[in-house]
């Protein structure tokens, strides 16, 4: 119980990206080739994926009745430019920053330790923009 509460606040930003990114056996996990490590390319593939379940309507943007439930917040996240809408651009441009967030080594790749770190992140907001 305690644990989901912790997780709530990094899951929430993460949702989905983060779940698919080393699902066990899942469909739509991030790491394509299976190597067990995770490259910005397919953080950003697994981006695109995601963006595209969600564009019900097929009109390129996300949208908020698109969007249900939890959902809703990934749109308040993922919509840098605060016009109610998520283009791809701004999913990918998420996913990126996710990406480099975990990825605390800086190699690019994104290994499940790194991973699982990043789950366990504190919550130091230091950079500043
Ligand atoms: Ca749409
Ligand atoms: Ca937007
Ligand atoms: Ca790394």
């Amino acid at each position: 119980m305690k644990k989901k509460m912790q997780f709530a606040g990094i899951a929430l930003v993460l949702t989905t990206l983060s779940a698919a990114a080393f699902a066990h056996g899942g469909r739509g996990k991030m790491d394509t080739n299976g190597d067990g490590k995770v490259t910005l390319a397919e953080a950003q593939a697994g981006a695109k994926q995601k963006f595209e379940r969600m564009d019900k309507n097929k009109n390129g943007v996300v949208t908020k009745d698109e969007l249900s439930g939890k959902r809703a917040r990934y749109l308040e996240k993922a919509d840098t430019n605060k016009d109610g809408k998520v283009t791809l651009a701004e999913a990918q441009a998420k996913a990126q920053t996710w990406f480099q967030k975990l990825d605390t080594n800086k190699d690019g790749v994104l290994t499940k330790e790194e991973f699982h770190a990043g789950h366990h992140g504190k919550k130091d907001d230091k950079r500043t923009s």
